[in-house]
C-alpha cells in the first residue's frame, strides 16, 4: 500500500484526495476561510489561498510534478541538508520522498490539520510535519533522534511567495542581521537597510533572524507575515533573469512574481540532535492589507 493510500486516510469532508492517472497524488483542503493543496511527495504544500485573496504561494507554471523531482514552488521541505552535497540530491531527500499521512483532522473551529511522517526506512530520525489550514497557514516540523549517536541535520521551509511585482516588493525585519552571500564567495555581510529591495539575483542565508519577517507587496497592497519559532535562519532567493533562463522548470519571466523567504535552521544554525533528543520549528504564514 503506497503512502498516499495510507489507512489514516479516513478523511474528513473538508479534505479530498485527488489522484489523477499519471499525476502525483495530493490532498485538497477546504476551510471556511481558505483552500490549500498538499502533495504526498515531499508533504509539499503547493497552494494556500484565502477566499477573495490572491494565492499566498507561488507555483511555477512549468513545474513538472514528476515522481522524484522537486516541485518548483509552494513550500519544499528541505531536510536533512540544505544546498548541494556531492552525489546526493540538492536540499536533501525529504522533498522528493513520498510521506505517510498520519491523520487528517477537522477541528470544531473549522481549522484542518494534516499530519505527515517521513517513512522510517529513509532516515534513522523520526520526522513529522503538521500543516494546519485556516485563515492562515501553520507549519510545524519536528525531528526526534531515537539513535544512540548525535545527529546533525539542517531543516528549512523553502517557501515561494506569490507577489505582484518584484520591483515593487520589499522585505522588512532583516536590518543589521548578518548574512552569508551565496553569490559572493559565501562572504559574511550585514543587512544595512530596514527594507530589503531586490533588483538582481539574490541568494542570502541570514543568520540569527528575528521571529517576525514581512514581505511588503506594494502592487497588491498586501503584507505577507512570517512568524516563526525556533527558526534562526532565513534564506532570501530570487533567481532573476539569467538563472530563471537556466532553470528548466521555471518560466523566464516568473522571477518577477515570486520571492523565496525560507525559514529554518541551516548553515551555522545546523541542528545537533543528541541521542533521544527532539527539536522542532514552527512557522505561521498570513497576509493582511
Ligand atoms: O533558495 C536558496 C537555494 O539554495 C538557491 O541557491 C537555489 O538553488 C534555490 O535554493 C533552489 O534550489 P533547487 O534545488 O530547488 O533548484
Amino acid at each position: 500500500m503506497s503512502a498516499s493510500e495510507s489507512p489514516a486516510e479516513i478523511l474528513p469532508p473538508q479534505v479530498t484526495r485527488i489522484e489523477e492517472s499519471g499525476k502525483l497524488p495530493k490532498l485538497r483542503v477546504e476551510t471556511p476561510w481558505s483552500t490549500a493543496e498538499v502533495y504526498f511527495q515531499g508533504a509539499h504544500v503547493t497552494a494556500f489561498q484565502e477566499k477573495g485573496e490572491a494565492p499566498l504561494l507561488f507555483l511555477s507554471k512549468q513545474s513538472q510534478f514528476i515522481p522524484g523531482k522537486a516541485i518548483r514552488g509552494g513550500i519544499p521541505l528541505i531536510f536533512p541538508w540544505f544546498g548541494n552535497r556531492e552525489g546526493h540530491p540538492a536540499h536533501g531527500f525529504a522533498r522528493t520522498a513520498e510521506w505517510n499521512l498520519v491523520d487528517a483532522v477537522s477541528h470544531a473551529d473549522g481549522r484542518v490539520t494534516l499530519r505527515f511522517s517521513l517513512p522510517e526506512h529513509l532516515s534513522p530520525l523520526r520526522v513529522q510535519y503538521a500543516v494546519t489550514v485556516a485563515e492562515d497557514l501553520k507549519l510545524e516540523f519536528s525531528v526526534q533522534n531515537p539513535t544512540q549517536e548525535a545527529q546533525q541535520v539542517e531543516a528549512c521551509l523553502h517557501s515561494y511567495f506569490n507577489i505582484g511585482d518584484i520591483a515593487r516588493t520589499s522585505v522588512t525585519g532583516l536590518q543589521k542581521v548578518p548574512f552569508i552571500d551565496q553569490l559572493d564567495g559565501n562572504r559574511i555581510k550585514s543587512e544595512s537597510f530596514p527594507e530589503l529591495r531586490i533588483s538582481e539575483e539574490i541568494d542570502r542565508i541570514y543568520i540569527a533572524v528575528p521571529a517576525v519577517l514581512e514581505i511588503h507587496d506594494e502592487t497588491r497592497k498586501r503584507k505577507i507575515r512570517l512568524e516563526t519559532e525556533n527558526s534562526r535562519s532565513a534564506v532570501v532567493w530570487n533567481p532573476w533573469i539569467a538563472k530563471s533562463q537556466r532553470l528548466g522548470d521555471f518560466g523566464d519571466e516568473e522571477y518577477r512574481e515570486m520571492l523565496c523567504v525560507e525559514t529554518g535552521n541551516v548553515a551555522g544554525n545546523t541542528w545537533n540532535l543528541v541521542p533521544g533528543g527532539h527539536l522542532g520549528m514552527k512557522a505561521r504564514l498570513s497576509s493582511f492589507q
